[in-house]
């Protein structure tokens, strides 16, 4: 298992990334020992990809996955009530599908799914989005890129919840599309978090690490040994990626997800 966090590569893409330019966050992730930055990403098209390579190659650093949630906010998701919103998350996608191509990285189907009480409800909701997420899988496929689903809380949205729902959803999108499962929702959803890791082992591909209070792992009640024991069992090789508020601030939110969880990766 490798370590990660997340980082904003345009301005505020997501609250819970530093609010600081990318290089700062890429000099401080590899300072801190860190293998990959993933990035969350408002419109991929205000970023040149040949410098985002080069930013991170410099420092060593992998990107495992792109965040696409920022664009709900800008009115587009794959279950809005409008078709013409709905065709540009999935135009959206495809831009970051582009992006994932050249750095070798996952595309995040998190927020940009949208919410049944948008106004669709939730069975034609959900039919939008496994129709949208197809077409983007099939787009991917053609690229060589892998879709993550990730179950979000139901504070979030309404649309999946569980893993188990984004399990099912997942397989009917395309054989491209996997799991990204994230502690801090799993804490709130799954009625056990280490079986239902184990349940879905098979199509997880990328976790989301944070602590019962989205602070730095460590920081709150989880117990990230059984976490991350329960996913070393499983056969996972994949990335931890912090995805923290910065408090108290960036440098010691980064320095305590690395002291805590490299200790549990080598035993
Ligand atoms: C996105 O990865 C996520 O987990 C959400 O909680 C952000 O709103
Ligand atoms: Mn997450």
């Amino acid at each position: 298992m490798k370590l990660s966090i997340v980082a904003n590569a345009t301005p505020k893409a997501t609250p819970l990334a530093a609010d600081i330019p990318l290089e700062e966050a890429v000099r401080l992730a590899a300072e801190v020992g860190f293998d990959g930055v993933e990035l969350a990403i408002g419109d991929p098209k205000g970023l040149d990809p040949a410098s985002v390579k080069r930013l991170l190659g410099a420092h060593g650093l992998e990107v495992p996955a792109l965040g696409t949630g920022a664009a709900y906010a800008e009115g587009l998701s794959l279950s809005h009530p409008e078709a013409a919103r709905r065709e540009g998350a999935v135009s959206r996608l495809k831009a970051h599908v582009d992006l994932a191509a050249e750095l070798g990285a996952y595309v995040i189907v998190g927020l940009i799914r949208g919410r049944a009480k948008d106004g669709l409800g939730p069975e034609r909701a959900t039919e939008c989005v496994v129709a949208g997420m197809r077409e983007v899988a099939r787009y991917a496929a053609g690229r060589g890129v892998k879709l993550l689903l990730e179950p979000l809380n139901r504070f979030e949205t309404d649309l999946l919840n569980t893993v188990g729902d984004a399990l099912a959803m997942a397989e009917a999108a395309g054989d491209n599309v996997g799991l990204l499962v994230d502690t801090f929702h799993m804490n709130i959803e799954e009625p056990s978090i280490t079986g239902s890791l184990r349940e879905a082992a098979r199509r997880i591909w990328h976790v989301h690490v944070a602590d019962s209070n989205r602070w730095a792992p460590g920081c709150g009640h989880l117990d990230f040994r059984e976490i991350v024991g329960t996913l070393r069992d499983s056969g996972y090789q994949g990335y931890l990626s912090a995805e923290i508020l910065h408090k108290p601030e960036a440098r010691a939110a980064y320095a305590r997800t690395r002291e805590h969880l490299a200790p549990l990766l080598i035993s």
